[in-house]
């Protein structure tokens, strides 16, 4: 593809985009993306989308089978890593929008950064919290982004989005498309002048937005944007456009000529699920349906015959259900990944009895810490990042899951282990 922007654009980010699938014509039949739907929500309401509708068979963003937690997110991209060696990117597509579900997409992008440190994030959005995160989209290293941006004209758009939710409230009609279409601005601008490659998408509707298109791409091209993708409407059923015909593909590729001339077209798009899997061209995502995992031992990398000692918070002795800072006992285990036993209960002053109180009394949050003394991790549902990292200065590994506690032992330890490898790894290279 062409790169009109590679000025601000490092090389290391060029290498990883010739394996990206969707940013190189060549790289689609080669390597794979795998798109984890942990953004379930939207921000606003596009007049051709319904996300209610799922279907296995049905290829469109805004579908998924599933939605994922942060925690299963990484879990899932372990398993599949393990079985498609050609997966190069994770994707962020929904089945909402990726930066209306912020904290989620971010706690995926570092749970999974922590399990493989190449591989490429790639986010999609609707552009509308980009001058909230991009900054923060920059400092977590992804470097390819997604802005769907149907118009510049706001008269247009008004006939494309429904409403536009933004900072707790609701806008309609021009006033909506005013506020989306200056933060899409604003956002692109930011991302390409920080070494982020932009691919715009943009959904051709006849009769809307169709003649307006070339000014959209015009706009975009002086933005920095490294391609545009022109997509057709397929005309979702239950949404305001159910009934609009479906665009052609001659009508698509007759308008991307045209634009050609601006800027490079991308012409391999499938328009994919918010759970999609493999290659562009081969939807794998129900073979990798969660329900369908094997045990976690089996598909996380190989666990180690070292013993290890875990602080488990829970409320009843099944699950872990329970925050670091509300625990008033500790369950300690002992064992391999495979077998553990548990070995004692460490009782402790619950140091937190509320946001405020967190804050203010490290003390008690300092002798908890002091209790786990000899562990090697602490699996809980949710920790504090103080208490995170005091614990990381005694060398004791916080693990959030929340889910059955032999479960989460087995995934603490893979997580061990792969700290672990890498430690062994460095070590070696020293
Ligand atoms: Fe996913 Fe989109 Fe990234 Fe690709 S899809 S977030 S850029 S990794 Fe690709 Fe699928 Fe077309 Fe999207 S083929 S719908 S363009
Ligand atoms: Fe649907 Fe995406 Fe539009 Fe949100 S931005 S309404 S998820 S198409």
């Amino acid at each position: 593809m062409g790169n009109p922007c590679s000025g601000n654009v490092s090389n290391a980010t060029l290498e990883k985009t010739k394996k990206h699938p969707c940013y190189s014509a060549d790289a689609h039949n080669k390597y794979a993306r795998m798109h984890l739907p942990v953004a379930p929500g939207c921000n606003v309401q596009c007049n051709y989308c319904n996300r209610k509708f799922d279907c296995v068979n049905e290829s469109r963003p805004g579908v998924t089978s599933e939605v994922l937690t942060p925690d299963l997110a990484a879990e899932k991209f372990a398993w599949v890593k393990s079985k498609i060696k050609e997966l190069t990117v994770i994707g962020i597509a929904g089945p909402g929008d990726a930066l209306g579900n912020w904290e989620s997409t971010k706690a995926t992008i570092e749970k999974i950064r922590e399990l493989d440190k190449d591989v490429t994030f790639c986010l999609s959005t609707n552009g509308l919290m980009l001058p909230d995160y991009a900054e923060q989209i920059v400092a977590l290293g992804v470097h390819h982004v997604t802005v769907t941006m149907n118009a510049l004209d706001p008269e247009i758009s008004a006939k494309i989005y429904k409403f536009v939710s933004y900072k707790g409230k609701n806008y309609a009609g021009i006033e909506g498309a005013e506020i989306l279409l200056k933060n899409q601005l604003a956002g692109i601008e930011y991302l390409t002048s920080h070494g982020v490659l932009v691919k715009i998408n943009i959904v051709m509707i006849k009769g809307i937005n169709d003649h307006h298109i070339p000014d959209v791409v015009k706009k975009v091209k002086d933005l920095g944007v490294f391609v545009t993708n022109i997509m057709p409407l397929i005309p979702a059923p239950g949404s305001a456009f159910e009934d609009f015909p479906q665009t052609s593909m001659k009508e698509i590729n007759d308008l991307r000529n045209i634009c050609q001339l601006e800027i490079e077209q991308m012409r391999h798009c499938q328009q994919c699920r918010a759970d999609a899997i493999g290659l562009l061209g081969e939807d794998r995502s129900q073979e990798f349906r969660m329900c369908n995992r094997p045990s976690l031992e089996s598909t996380l990398p190989k666990l180690t015959e070292k013993q290890y000692k875990i602080a488990v918070t829970s409320k009843y002795g099944k699950l872990v259900d329970q925050h670091f800072g509300h625990a008033t006992k500790f369950l300690i285990y002992q064992g391999d990944g495979t077998n553990f036993e548990k070995i004692e209960n460490r009782l402790v002053n619950k140091f937190c009895a509320g946001v405020e109180e967190c804050d203010s009394d490290e003390g008690k949050r300092d002798m908890v810490i002091d209790a786990l003394q000899g562990c090697d991790a602490v699996l809980t549902m949710r920790i504090g990042q103080y208490a995170k990292d005091k614990l990381q200065e005694k060398e004791i590994y916080s693990v959030t899951h929340c889910d059955t506690i032999e479960n989460g032992l087995q995934y603490a330890v893979s997580q061990l282990s792969i700290l672990n490898n890498r430690k062994q790894k460095r070590q070696q290279e020293m």
